[in-house]
């Protein structure tokens, strides 16, 4: 099997300090997490930021210092979010991007998204894969709902996405496609056999749905983004100790954890 990439997602939209103290928000404060999750065995950071009063912000110069950061003191693959949180606009969400980082997420599909909705029309998510090409970014495409794989495979025919295709089930969003072993089967199902794919899981199933992943071959998304408990009521003090389990983990069922540039090679940022 190939090397297992590790992914932290160390902030995302949603989650506050007032469920978790551990959740970092500045740009010091995240790289300081990223520096944390690399010596744990990560190799991509994914990001989102937040302003000064803790909301979800997409603004570039936010991304820019926390991206400094990141570059001069590790070697990570800086993965972008596109996401933002639900109802901001398509400027908003893509101006990362802009920053030719070397990845970026990209959901190929709207869900509902608890009380809200997570709203990505075709149009939309075409003007994202234009700004990834036109910055040479590589896509990690985000799916909640198996049609998302189905805008995937025609973007790819559009020539707006390239193979092999890279792409992360987000599985267990309410609202989404829950995270079963029987769902993620079923995805695998429909993704070209070239492709590369990692599983996170929300909240709970955070732990078994990383297992799997590390057990069938893909590879696994861990951080605050997706869940803040290390176990049943007992809140994780960091990114870094999720990371620590998954390399134990990954140990003790004999799969070997990717370095960055590894990642890099896996996903085909470096030939
Ligand atoms: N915050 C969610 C609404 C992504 O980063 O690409 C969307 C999200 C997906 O987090
Ligand atoms: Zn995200």
């Amino acid at each position: 099997m190939e090397k297992l990439i590790i992914t932290a997602a160390l902030v995302g939209a949603e989650v506050t300090r007032q469920q978790t103290p551990y959740l970092p928000l500045s740009p010091r404060e995240i790289a300081d997490e990223a520096v944390k999750v690399r010596v744990a065995g990560a190799s991509i950071v994914h990001l989102h930021m937040r302003d000064r009063f803790g909301n979800p912000s997409q603004d570039k110069a936010l991304f820019a210092e926390v991206i400094s950061h990141i570059q001069t003191e590790t070697d990570l693959i800086i993965q972008v979010s596109t996401g933002g949180a639900v109802g901001m606009s398509a400027e908003e969400r893509v101006a990362p991007v802009t920053l030719a980082p070397e990845m970026a997420s990209l959901s190929t599909g709207s869900v509902n998204f608890g009380d809200n909705v997570f709203s990505n029309p075709l149009p939309m998510i075409r003007e994202f894969a234009r700004a990834c090409q036109v910055h040479h970014v590589k896509p990690e495409i985000e799916i909640f709902e198996g049609g998302m794989i189905q805008n995937a495979l025609t973007l790819l025919k559009q020539g707006l996405l390239h193979a092999p295709l890279h792409f992360n089930f987000v599985l267990g969003v309410p609202g989404g496609l829950p995270a079963t072993a029987k769902n993620l089967l079923f995805l695998l199902d429909l993704i070209p056999s070239a492709s590369t794919w990692t599983i996170s899981g929300i909240g709970r199933h955070q732990l078994s749905m990383n297992t799997l992943g590390i057990i069938l071959g893909g590879h696994v998304r861990t951080g605050f983004e997706d869940n803040i408990y290390y176990r049943k009521g007992v809140l994780a003090e960091g990114n870094a100790p999720f990371v620590s389990r998954l390399v134990n983990l990954a140990q003790t069922l004999d799969r070997s954890v990717a370095t960055p540039l590894e990642a890099r090679k896996l996903l085909g940022i470096l030939p």
